[in-house]
């Protein structure tokens, strides 16, 4: 069979099971467009090319499929690069394909041209450039077999216009083997052996899960482990919905501005068992202070992140799903009768800083955004995916709707790049049309690509925004007021438009609540519309997230209310 390099290339996604792209054209892929028409892929037509690749993430991180992107050459591919990096930094499995200039101009300064394979090396899992159109099939297989094993991350493969333009014969690709690429995904059985002895005798354990537990799907399996040795859990950002936010033993979130049990409990404990967690700076602050008394058990699929940041007691390599399954299996047939009795002290323990150090917000006459978002968790009963710009937003967003569920939360961890909130939940929307999918956003963060609103509204996605809006750039004011003596060096917005007015701009609905007596009937009427929403609410100006860390400190040493 003779196929055009387009047309293997959109087999071949198909192949892959790819049901959705989301893209923008050029010239260096306009062949790929034009044999678009003639497939039922279905395109997703956005606003900016960086709409496109977090759109692909958010999409990616709700369904745990591979999201994909398609761009043009040159500008096209490197406004992506934000994107990229976002999905490389948290470990999302997309595809971007790129555009190139014919091959017999790569190296000419060519219209349009970039070297996007040298640009985005640091940023991706692995990236190819494409050199002919025998190639294609199997790099494509290749891409997703990459970006979806082992550690996920973002796959690019950058093809030249006569790449996809050339006629030949059509192969079937083959099974993907790479002798350099073998992800261990079993466990060494004898270091959870050791880790069920640990187990056992630990008077002061805590679980430490991340954004790995989602990846591997592994939430079942972990909230097992919790339940049956009764050891409290507590989530990085990255990890929340990998144990039910509002199970008796879990903290929330650890580090910066995680819950005081969950930081204080990292200071006490003698046992953590850190599953699919890389130990982000946010997360451990001061290193070398970070749980001093305890032996750390670490179990990643990723060997190069285990002792990466800090010193482990006990490292195991694996997939997380299988590794909890065979870890829960040892400890079902270990006697752990007497684990409720030994935890008691500890876990009363937990129970009390709970009870005398919670979130807290006291609601006067101005709206206060941990009440939108309380609200907004009451409303919805916790099954909305939710969504995060960066900054306070995305703290409070974090803290005060409790993820019972998994994929619940996408939201930029490791990047903590602002416009990622917008775009992702889009592509969140295209997996799950019949979900309730809500972006928490700042008033500045949603500028950065708000021209996505276009692409909820020409598909009809009933997306909801809620912008918590409180006239700065909320949380580098917060740094200011804290550690630069209030000095505000540019973090007051002093223009923003109506955010109401730029709804119904884009044929969107738009809707404010200016006191704490119209959030509710803002959120009722915004979050069971049928339409693209944007919530506008005017929240206190100088609210700060708490507890908060200072940079560098140990975790323990947090400012309080
Ligand atoms: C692309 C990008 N630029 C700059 C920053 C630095 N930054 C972190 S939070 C923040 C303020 C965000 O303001 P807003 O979206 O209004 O959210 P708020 O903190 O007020 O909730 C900034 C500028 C960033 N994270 N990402």
């Amino acid at each position: 069979m003779k196929l055009t390099g387009a047309q293997i290339l959109l087999k071949t996604l198909k192949d892959e099971g790819v049901d959705t792209i989301f893209g923008y054209p050029g010239g260096c892929v306009i062949d790929i467009y034009d044999e678009l028409l003639r497939s039922d892929l279905r395109h997703i037509f956005v606003r900016h090319e960086q709409g496109a690749i977090h759109a692909a993430d958010g999409y990616a991180r709700a369904s745990g499929r591979v999201g994909v992107c398609l761009v043009t050459s040159g500008p096209g591919a490197t406004n992506t690069i934000t994107g990229i990096a976002n999905a490389f930094m948290d470990s999302i499995p997309v595809v971007i394909i790129t555009g190139q200039v014919p091959s017999h101009l790569i190296g000419n300064d060519a219209f349009q041209e970039v070297d996007i394979v040298g640009i985005t090396r640091p940023c991706t899992k692995h990236n190819y450039l494409v050199n002919s159109t025998e190639e294609l099939a199997q790099t494509i297989k290749e891409a997703f077999f990459i970006a979806s094993s082992g550690r996920p991350g973002p796959v690019l493969v950058d093809i030249p216009k006569n790449v996809v333009q050339n006629t030949i014969e059509y192969k079937a690709p083959k099974t993907v083997k790479l002798r350099s690429y073998n992800p261990t995904y079993n466990p060494n059985m004898k270091q959870l052996h050791k880790v069920v002895e640990l187990i056992r005798e630990a008077k002061r354990p805590i679980i430490f899960a991340g954004g790995g537990v989602l990846l591997s799907k592994a939430a079942r399996e972990l909230t097992e482990l919790a339940r049956k040795t009764q050891i409290p859990v507590t989530t990085s950002l990255m990890g929340m919905g990998a144990f039910p936010g509002s199970d008796p033993l879990c903290m929330g979130m650890i580090g910066m501005h995680g819950t005081y049990r969950a930081n204080t409990s990292s200071g006490k404990c003698d046992l953590m068992i850190a599953v699919g967690v890389r130990f982000d700076d946010r997360v451990t602050g001061k290193t070398d202070t970070f749980t001093p008394h305890a032996k750390i058990v670490h179990i990643d699929i990723d060997p190069t992140s285990i002792r990466k940041n800090i010193p482990v007691a006990v490292p195991v390599v694996g997939d997380c799903k299988i590794t909890l399954t065979h870890l829960n299996k040892l400890l079902d047939e270990t006697d752990l009768s007497d684990v409720q009795k030994k935890r008691k002290i500890w876990l009363d323990q937990i129970e009390d800083w709970k009870k005398t150090q919670p979130f807290a917000y006291q609601q006067g006459a101005v709206i206060k955004p941990q009440y939108v978002v309380e609200k907004l968790y009451e409303l919805t009963r916790g099954d909305a995916i939710i969504s995060t710009e960066v900054g306070q937003n995305q703290m409070w967003a974090a803290q005060y709707y409790h993820f019972d569920n998994p994929q619940h939360l996408l939201t930029s961890g490791g990047l903590g790049a602002m416009g990622f909130g917008l775009p992702a939940a889009i592509g969140a929307q295209i997996a799950f049309p019949d979900k309730l999918v809500v972006d928490i956003a700042g008033d500045a963060s949603i500028q950065m690509n708000i021209q996505e609103m276009a692409t909820a509204v020409q598909y009809c996605l009933p997306v909801k925004i809620v912008i918590l809006n409180n006239g700065f750039l909320g949380m580098v004011r917060q740094w200011q007021e804290f550690f630069y003596e209030k000095r505000y060096a540019c973090t007051l917005v002093e223009h923003a438009p109506d955010f109401v007015k730029l709804a119904e701009a884009y044929g969107a609905v738009g809707l404010r609540a200016q006191k704490p007596e119209e959030v509710e009937a803002v959120l009722r009427e915004g979050l069971f519309s049928p339409k693209t929403v944007i919530m506008d609410f005017v929240i206190e100006r100088e609210e700060c997230v708490y507890p908060m860390v200072p940079a560098g400190a140990p975790i323990t040493e947090m400012l309080l209310v």
